[in-house]
């Protein structure tokens, strides 16, 4: 039986690293599965009987299996106890707000622009290689983070006023994987991400991750 009946597969990427950060920030032991996308890992059979289409990061609580990265982080955050000054959103205004900023951050930036770019550049021997389309993800992607950012004119130490959140689990690894890409990074969002990565989960996280 995992610890708090819960196991979490898949390491080395920003997607497995929210499950591992969620669960640094709440204190939440588990039991790890460290299996690897494209290593074989997630083909077996007992892996395609939890995801058939073969993704990490997913969670086993019990009975209940999960995929997607954000859905699981958000399923977490209100599952267990936040710890104190993590904002979970009690009311439907609140939600919303919150949900704006992960669908936000999941469609316009990680699965379209990052995904786009990971496909055609260090996936190229897989999808081929496309020139065009990775830089026109690269702009793509400064556009929505400038559109984004006039919103928080003096900066931010969070993306919702009340403080931390998933929304800036998903932001931050996604920024992360843009620095390693060499995308140019306005100076607000650079100093909001460093006040994120100062978080002891988040160090924690990587080294469970990153190995
Ligand atoms: N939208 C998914 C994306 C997950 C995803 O693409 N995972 C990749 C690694 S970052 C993977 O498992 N690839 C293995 C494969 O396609 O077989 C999420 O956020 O969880």
């Amino acid at each position: 039986m995992p610890k708090n009946d819960l196991r979490v597969w898949g390491i080395g990427t920003s997607r497995t690293m929210r499950a591992h950060w969620m669960l640094a920030e709440m204190d939440v032991d588990y039991e790890l599965r460290p299996i690897g996308p494209r290593t074989g890992e997630t083909l077996t059979e007992e892996y395609l009987r939890l995801n058939p289409r073969h993704k990490v990061p997913v969670i086993e609580h019990g009975p209940f299996v999960l995929a997607e990265s954000a859905a699981i982080i958000n399923y977490l955050s209100e599952t267990f106890p936040a710890p104190e000054g993590f904002f979970v959103p009690g009311d439907p205004v609140r939600r919303a707000a919150l949900n704006e900023w992960c669908f936000f951050v999941m469609t316009e930036l990680d699965a379209h622009p990052l995904y786009v770019i990971r496909r055609h550049l260090q996936l190229a021997h897989i999808y081929g290689e496309a020139p065009r389309a990775i830089q026109s993800a690269r702009e793509y992607f400064c556009e929505q983070i400038d559109g984004m950012m006039k919103k928080f004119p003096d900066g931010m130490a969070s993306l919702m006023p009340e403080g931390m959140s998933i929304a800036d689990i998903l932001m931050v690894t996604c920024l992360d994987y843009a620095l390693t890409l060499e995308i140019p990074l306005p100076q607000t969002l650079l100093a909001y991400r460093e006040g994120i990565v100062e978080r002891p989960a988040y160090r924690r996280a990587c080294e469970i991750n990153f190995v």
